[in-house]
């Protein structure tokens, strides 16, 4: 698992290994910062994190420090205690929406669930047959219709069909663009409200998917798709491809939502779920001798 991580972070790792040099008992502050910047954590947040802090730290101090951004794990929501469990996907534009779902869906059928897929973004055809073609490789069961048709009939005849057929674990994709943002935010919200008619509470869990490669400047969109339908969690896509890896503790910061996920390929099998400890444990790796 921690192999996996580290190759996962193969480029985040290279950069820290390189702006920390030989690895030492206890770093200079500001050394530290420097390797932290690389790795693009946000100025502020760095600034915040160390502030009280002496002029050089051991990794304890170093630990006790990064970990403490992550508290908003307590709203970690399980899907064993929902049956079906429906999941909303959102997120801009190519970010990795369509390739999650059929990481998650492969992941979860995986376990034994039975998985059914909703194909929410109507907004393009290609989008629907992107989604239409992983359900036949993974031999997962779809719900579509044609480009243009009302998304929120796709989200209730999902959500309708997994309860009737028994399908325990329902996940729908959606569109990243539409023809304005004020389109986007109230097509998505009447999704929230047509899950909720279909079965009371859903969806139980909506995620944002964010790529990663764009590091800590997703934070605003990020916001915005919170203010839109209020988001519960987060995927973070592509960290195999950059070296922005360290700005999952802006993100985690800013947003205050937990990340449930990292995608570290495109193919079905590259996702992994995501520890903070053993995060934070690889990058003071790279910087402390044990
Ligand atoms: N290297 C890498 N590529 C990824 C990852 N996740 C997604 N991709 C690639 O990113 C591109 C966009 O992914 P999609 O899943 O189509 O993104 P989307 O959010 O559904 O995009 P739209 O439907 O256009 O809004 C594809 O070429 C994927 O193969 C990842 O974790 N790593
Ligand atoms: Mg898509």
């Amino acid at each position: 698992m921690f192999a996996f991580l580290k190759k996962a972070f193969g480029k985040t790792n290279d950069v820290i290994k390189e702006a920390a040099g030989k690895k030492k008992k206890k770093i200079g502050k500001e050394e530290f910062e420097d390797i932290l910047l690389e790795a693009d954590v946000s100025y502020e947040l760095i600034e915040r994190l160390f502030e009280g802090l002496p002029k050089t730290i051991n990794r304890v101090q170093a630990f006790n420090s990064l970990i403490s951004i992550f508290q908003y794990e307590a709203r970690w929501i399980e899907p064993q205690e929902y049956e079906p469990f429906v999941e909303m996907i959102v997120g801009v534009n190519g970010a990795g929406k369509t390739t999650t779902i059929a990481k998650l869906g492969n992941l979860y059928k995986k376990e034994g669930h039975k998985v059914i897929f909703g194909a929410a973004d109507t907004f393009r055809a290609a989008a629907i047959e992107q989604l239409s073609r992983w359900a036949e490789r993974l031999d997962i069961p779809i719900v579509a219709t044609r480009q243009g048709h009302d998304p929120s009939a796709v989200v209730y005849d999902t959500i309708a069909k997994a309860v009737a057929k028994g399908y325990d674990r329902v996940i729908i994709d959606t569109a990243g663009r539409l023809h304005t943002q004020s389109n986007l935010a109230e097509e998505l919200k009447k999704m929230v409200r047509v899950a909720d008619k279909a079965l009371s509470g859903t969806p139980h869990r909506k995620l944002l998917i964010l790529d990663g490669t764009q590091g800590s400047s997703t934070v605003n969109q990020a916001k915005a798709f919170d203010e839109m339908i209020g988001i519960d969690g987060i995927i973070i896509t592509k960290l195999d491809g950059t070296a922005k890896g360290g700005a999952i503790l802006s993100i985690v910061d800013e947003l205050k939502m937990p990340i449930y996920y990292i995608g570290t390929g495109e193919s079905p099998e590259d996702l992994m779920r995501f520890g903070a400890k053993d995060f934070i444990d690889m990058i003071l790796d790279e910087i402390f001798v044990k």
